[in-house]
């Protein structure tokens, strides 16, 4: 389907296609299998100017949306969801000093965002928060002209890798989800450790570690917002990249299903290509249809989102809920449509399989979607009456 992209929109999806299909493609395997870190992938892409695509021109960037980030994202999660994973997340924490920074957090970090020179990591979760944001424990305790940090978050994207974290942390324990605040912590500052990396199912191309804080001081200006609105910053965040994870699964799908539908012209059985057979294309017919729709619904979404709508939380959450529920569905289908192959670590679908299960856990679960949908219906519904 044509999506009538204009001609930056075009140039962002044939580079990323093609860093994807050139730099990517060929060392997937090999990165999923070692867990390595994709540093050469990520300069490539910094170098390619990847990383400013949506950060205003002011600050370094090329001045773009969320959609002409996501069709990279989408790109990139053809060939493998846990280079995506590594670039989305760095645009997650991103989001807070975006939306919410003061004008001199702004002028400091986004300059060396934009240019890819340094990472930024999201951290709300930890042990006893993630789906329940407000239950964020690490607190930050205002000492001076400083904010003291302690706790422990857990699960963090490009963690120990990135050099700029966008954490949340509670400044005042008895006020629940108004009591937390977003704060900006730097790499290496005293006090601020990190767990070991997680050993994943999938996207173990990505880094995942937990960050210790023990008294760890950090200035007073490194306080995103206004003390207190720590949890709208978090939420405004998940709103505006939500709709990335989206991409993600159409990307990882789209991966999927065209490795599949190769495989199918290509496997000869009762003297016939499998594709030839009504049950096999009935499958694939299902899973370009479902792709085509995710992809829609992603891309209006994201559109929706740019065009300045206010409040975008119903939307991004169904945009995510569909297309990820999508990738699942897809990446097992891809396997079983390629039998003994589509499980064999030869052929690209059984890592897709076990990368796209992630989609619809992070940046919150599939039910936590449903939840977040469901509120707004009620409140919609409570307005038509
Ligand atoms: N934008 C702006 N404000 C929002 C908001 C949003 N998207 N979502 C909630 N709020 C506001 C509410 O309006 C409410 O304000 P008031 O106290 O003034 O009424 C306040 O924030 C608390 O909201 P609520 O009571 O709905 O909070 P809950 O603790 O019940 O949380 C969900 C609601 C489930 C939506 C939230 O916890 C969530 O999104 N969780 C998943 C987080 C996630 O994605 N985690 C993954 C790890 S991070 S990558």
């Amino acid at each position: 389907m044509d999506y009538f992209l204009n001609e930056n929109q075009q140039i962002i999806r044939d580079l990323a296609r093609r860093i994807a299909d050139e730099r990517v493609m060929p060392v997937r395997a090999e990165l999923d299998e070692k867990g390595e870190f994709p540093w050469d992938i990520m300069r490539t892409i910094a170098q390619s100017d990847m990383m400013a695509i949506n950060i205003p021109t002011e600050y370094g960037g090329l001045g773009m949306g969320g959609f002409e980030f996501i069709l990279a994202v989408e790109e990139l999660s053809r060939a493998c969801l846990g280079v995506s994973t590594t670039f989305a997340a760095n645009a997650l924490g991103t989001y807070p000093i975006l939306l919410y920074g003061s004008e001199k957090q702004k002028k400091k970090y986004l300059p060396d965002i934009a240019s890819g020179k340094r990472l930024v990591a999201f951290a709300l979760t930890e042990a006893t928060a993630g789906s329940d944001a407000a239950g964020v424990q690490t607190t930050a305790k205002l000492e001076g002209n400083e904010y003291v940090l302690n706790g422990t978050k857990q699960w963090i994207t490009n963690g120990g890798e990135a050099e700029i974290y966008t954490v949340i942390a509670m400044t005042d324990k008895n006020r629940g989800a108004r009591g937390a605040s977003a704060f900006v912590v730097e790499k290496d500052t005293p006090g601020f450790s990190f767990g070991k990396k997680e050993d994943k199912l999938g996207i173990r191309a990505s880094s995942t570690r937990e960050l210790v804080f023990e008294n760890c001081r950090i200035p007073k200006e490194n306080l995103i917002a206004r003390q207190g609105m720590g949890f709208i910053v978090a939420m405004k965040t998940l709103d505006k990249s939500r709709t990335g994870v989206g991409a993600q699964g159409v990307g990882v799908a789209q991966g999927a299903f065209d490795a599949s539908a190769l495989y199918a012209k290509e496997r000869h059985q009762f003297g016939t290509p499998v594709i030839s057979f009504q049950a096999v294309q009935h499958m694939l017919a299902n899973m370009a249809t479902e792709i085509e729709a995710a992809r829609s619904l992603v891309y209006s979404v994201s559109r929706y989102v740019d065009g300045g709508a206010k409040d975008v939380s119903k939307e991004s959450a169904m945009a995510k809920l569909f297309a990820t529920d999508v990738a699942m569905k897809v990446t097992v289908d891809a396997v079983q449509v390629m039998g003994g192959s589509g499980y064999m670590k030869e052929y690209p679908v059984e890592k897709m399989m076990r990368d796209a299960k992630i989609l619809q856990i992070y940046e919150g679960t599939n039910q936590i979607q449903r939840n977040v949908i469901g509120q707004s219906l009620i409140k919609e519904t409570a307005k038509k009456k």
